[in-house]
């Protein structure tokens, strides 16, 4: 029977992250794809968006898992980005509780900084209650910021080696997921990538790619709904997160090729979905 996901995260009218990509890239994946947002703003809130919007929903989450509950809706995974408050994080455990399909997947990215920083409306508090939400997943997907704010250790920059990785794996391992993928890993200045540790074969696997030297904003939401939906079409992780890298990086190139500065806030990655149909056989 065909797979259904049901995402968790906001809808940033004006951006591309979140919602405005998982919603395409799921789909283009030929994954039935349901959505739960967990707020609305007007923009997101990086760069020179300042005077966002932010509408919080996080009491409507309660009304509509008691509607998917009288409805019999259920999903063979559920995955989650940015949640807009850590009240959400409880509410979203009842719908995993009611909603996700025996076998189901959790899929958390849990999405609250970049670059040593929290994204405005996160702090230590809700890195504490994300911790113990990340300990039910089946894969957590942080970046090395998010890592250390899970992990409460201090953010080290881009000078680490292999074994600061692998300790980071562990660590994160402990918090009970079943897999670990970690990005932004980059171990010489030429490539970037990922590491990935299983916890049933205790084996760690990287990836990498060419690096470009340039950062746009909605690259870890482009990586996860990618990797979400690879993974929802049976590829094995490993394989997933090349598919998922490689679209990535084919994104960034497309959006490169004719930068127009107007477009500074995310990544047009429209032009590389053909990319991800075809590496899925779609
Ligand atoms: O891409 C992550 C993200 C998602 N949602 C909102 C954001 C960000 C990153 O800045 O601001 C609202």
């Amino acid at each position: 029977m065909s797979k259904r996901v049901l995402t968790i995260q906001d809808i940033s009218c004006v951006g591309q992250c979140s919602l405005t990509v998982a919603l395409p890239v799921i789909s283009a994946t030929g994954i039935e794809t349901c959505v739960l947002p967990s707020a609305v703003l007007s923009t997101h809130t990086g760069g020179k968006f300042t005077n966002f919007t932010f509408r919080d929903l996080t009491e409507d989450i309660p009304k509509i898992n008691k509607s998917w509950l009288e409805s019999n809706q259920k999903f063979d995974y559920i995955y989650t980005g940015y949640i807009g408050s850590a009240k959400q994080i409880d509410y979203i455990e009842d719908i995993i509780n009611s909603c996700l399909n025996e076998n189901g997947q959790v899929i958390i990215d849990p999405v609250m900084g970049d670059l040593g920083k929290f994204y405005s409306g996160f702090d230590m508090n809700y890195a504490k209650k994300m911790r113990g939400f990340c300990g039910k997943a089946d894969i957590i997907m942080p970046n090395l910021t998010e890592a250390s704010f899970l992990l409460d250790i201090p953010y080290i920059g881009e000078n680490f080696n292999k074994s600061y990785i692998d300790e980071i794996l562990i660590k994160l391992s402990n918090l009970g997921a079943k897999k670990v993928v970690l990005t932004g890993v980059s171990f010489n200045k030429d490539e970037l990538g990922v590491a990935i540790y299983d916890t049933t074969s205790k084996s760690t696997n990287y990836c990498f790619n060419k690096k470009i030297n340039k950062s746009f904003h909605g690259t870890g939401d482009l990586f996860a709904s990618s990797l979400v939906g690879a993974i929802a079409n049976d590829v094995h992780i490993l394989e997933a997160v090349k598919i998922a890298t490689e679209f990535v990086f084919e994104a960034i190139s497309a959006t490169m090729e004719n930068y127009d500065t107007d477009h500074w806030y995310g990544v047009r990655f429209e032009k590389a979905l053909p990319y991800l149909m075809r590496k899925l056989n779609k």
